[in-house]
């Protein structure tokens, strides 16, 4: 299940969720936290859906299917945040829950505002399985700039303690040729490294990577298998994107395509 915004130009958000699901053959279930009107790089209106009325939709499909892991993207305020994390609660939710803590779209577009940051802090990171930060949201959770490897390290461990999940902090670009995220759980350090595509405009990348992850653990995978084989998938979406030349000029898109 995925707890997301919605994308009107469906690269990013649920679409995207439900999307790599379906890619990787597992059934999708969404509770829709807000609407966002946008084009891949430009964020120009975003309105959210009441937090009660987010609760209800977690509530309602959990009552009819048995869910096996859930993702959170874009809550969009500090009452989604926390009716979120007492529904997982009330629930007993017992399953892998993904936190990926989208505070900016890829643009540089704020997506969320301070207040809401103390809330994931407070509420829904202590009943995350696993935090995904990139670095801009490491940066913003440690309020101090994560841009190198060094300080990924530092990060990663401080954050892993602090929340007691395991935490994966994306580098993207930052290793030059390579994408390399840093794993930081049960007291070790994992790396992940892939390729680094260039010349695409990679709008839905760290949803479609926590939407992967949450889809192989649902599937039974272990925490690092199952970031090893979202890692592929992503790499692939990027490698394999579509780009179209629209009104304003050339639009690209991940293409969510199955995993083989
Ligand atoms: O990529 C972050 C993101 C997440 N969720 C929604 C979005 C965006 C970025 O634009 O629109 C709904």
């Amino acid at each position: 299940m995925t707890i997301a915004g919605s994308d009107s130009s469906a690269g990013a958000g649920i679409q995207a969720d439900l999307k790599t699901f379906n890619a990787l053959d597992v059934y999708g279930l969404s509770a829709v936290t807000c609407v966002v009107a946008e084009t891949p790089g430009k964020v120009s209106r975003i309105e959210s859906i009441d937090a009660e009325m987010v609760r209800a939709q977690i509530e309602v499909v959990a009552k009819s299917f048995p869910i096996a892991a859930m993702k959170t993207g874009l809550l969009c305020s500090t009452a989604i945040i926390s009716a979120v994390a007492r529904t997982i609660l009330d629930l007993r939710f017992q399953g892998p829950v993904v936190v990926d803590p989208v505070i900016t779209a890829t643009g540089g577009d704020p997506l969320l505002d301070r207040g809401a940051i103390d809330a994931y802090e407070k509420e829904l990171f202590p009943i995350a399985s696993l935090i995904t930060p990139n670095l801009d949201e490491a940066s913003q959770l440690l309020g101090r700039r994560v841009a190198d490897r060094a300080s990924m390290e530092v990060a990663g461990k401080e954050l892993r303690e602090k929340f007691k999940a395991a935490v994966l902090i994306k580098g993207g670009h930052l290793s030059g040729e390579n994408a390399l995220d840093l794993l930081f759980a049960d007291e070790r350090m994992i790396e992940f490294s892939a390729p680094f595509v260039r010349d695409v405009t990679t709008h839905g990348t760290g949803c479609t990577y926590s939407a992967a992850i949450t889809a192989e653990l649902a599937k039974g995978a272990a925490l690092t298998d199952a970031i090893a084989r979202a890692k592929q998938f992503v790499t692939k979406c990027i490698s394999n994107r579509l780009r179209w030349s629209g009104p304003t000029g050339k639009v690209d898109a991940l293409r969510h395509g199955p995993s083989d």
